[in-house]
């Protein structure tokens, strides 16, 4: 018996499941808790029922604060970041707006991720459940959160907010090799038993969001929640945190932080490498079913 799960993007309209643990109406140390312009604010801009992809009109306060963390991350990507990022960053300074001026529109993103990788965004109003996170990058679709985070606190987020996905994700996303991996992840977590998503996402945590990768001989970062964290991504890069070896059987079952720096992290010797090692064990995990992704009508088939 096969279970329900996307077969198509428009089936993604199902999969929205949201998680407030970290959001401002439930979070206590959420730095908007007390801040009830804010949280109406959040909700606003969240609030897309009518648009496939708004343009939101960014106030001055929220502009002020994507400059300061635009400033403090631009000035230390050059040594910290890996080439793939770097490249993409660049690419989306020349043509989607990118810089200390102004928050980048979503739209103008997904049009050009679509060009480079076929990947495209889709708004989302916060922090979405794996499993319904996961299912979206089958279809290279990025759930994005579009309001920004709290002006009291520029260089920390304890959900994700658009620094976090325009800084931290979308450059990346820009790179064939990493797209691929990203949708192989989503693929593999279509059907999966909750352990399997559990175990999936805590493998998208140290690859995605915290992961490094040698390059020339040096230590790169290439993960979003580094790249998007000033603070983490010196600590990230410094000697003091373990680094292991990137191997999916260990990664899936190391245990993780999401309040504070992680006590480990997992170094690829490439993309291509984790791809390769990730395809394999995506490969054992168990489904009465296999799905394949079919480019020409964007659907998934089950086999
Ligand atoms: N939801 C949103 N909106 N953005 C994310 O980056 C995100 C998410 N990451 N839900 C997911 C969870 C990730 O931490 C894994 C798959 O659990
Ligand atoms: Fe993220």
């Amino acid at each position: 018996k096969v279970p329900w799960f996307p077969r198509q993007i428009k089936d993604l309209d199902r999969c929205n499941m949201l998680i407030t643990k970290f959001d401002p109406d439930m979070d206590q140390d959420h730095p908007g808790y007390n801040d009830s312009e804010y949280r109406k604010r959040r909700a606003a801009i969240s609030d897309f029922r009518h648009y496939p992809l708004p343009t939101v009109e960014y106030t001055a306060e929220e502009i002020s604060t994507w400059r300061q963390v635009y400033q403090q991350l631009r000035s230390i990507y050059p040594s910290l970041a890996c080439r793939q990022f770097l490249d993409g960053l660049q690419q989306l300074e020349k043509e989607c707006g990118y810089g200390d001026e102004q928050i980048p529109q979503l739209r103008e993103i997904s049009a050009f991720l679509k060009e480079k990788t076929g990947f495209q965004l889709r708004p989302v109003a916060g922090l979405l459940s794996a499993r319904d996170f996961l299912a979206s990058l089958a279809f290279r679709v990025f759930q994005c959160t579009q309001y920004i985070r709290h002006s009291s606190a520029p260089m920390h987020s304890p959900e994700p907010d658009c620094c976090h996905e325009l800084l931290g994700h979308i450059p990346m996303l820009a790179d064939k090799e990493f797209a691929q991996f990203s949708q192989e992840i989503g693929l593999a977590s279509l059907g999966a038993s909750d352990e399997d998503i559990e175990k999936l996402s805590t493998l998208y945590w140290f690859t995605v969001e915290f992961g490094l990768c040698k390059q020339n001989g040096a230590v790169k970062a290439y993960g979003a929640g580094l790249l998007s964290s000033y603070g983490e991504l010196v600590y990230a890069l410094s000697n003091e945190p373990e680094y292991k070896p990137f191997s999916p059987e260990e990664t899936a079952v190391q245990p993780y932080q999401d309040q504070t720096y992680q006590p480990v992290y997992f170094v690829s010797e490439s993309f291509e490498d984790a791809k390769i090692k990730l395809r394999k064990y995506s490969a054992n995990i168990k489904r009465p079913f296999a799905v394949r992704y079919d480019p020409f009508t964007c659907s998934v088939e089950v086999l």
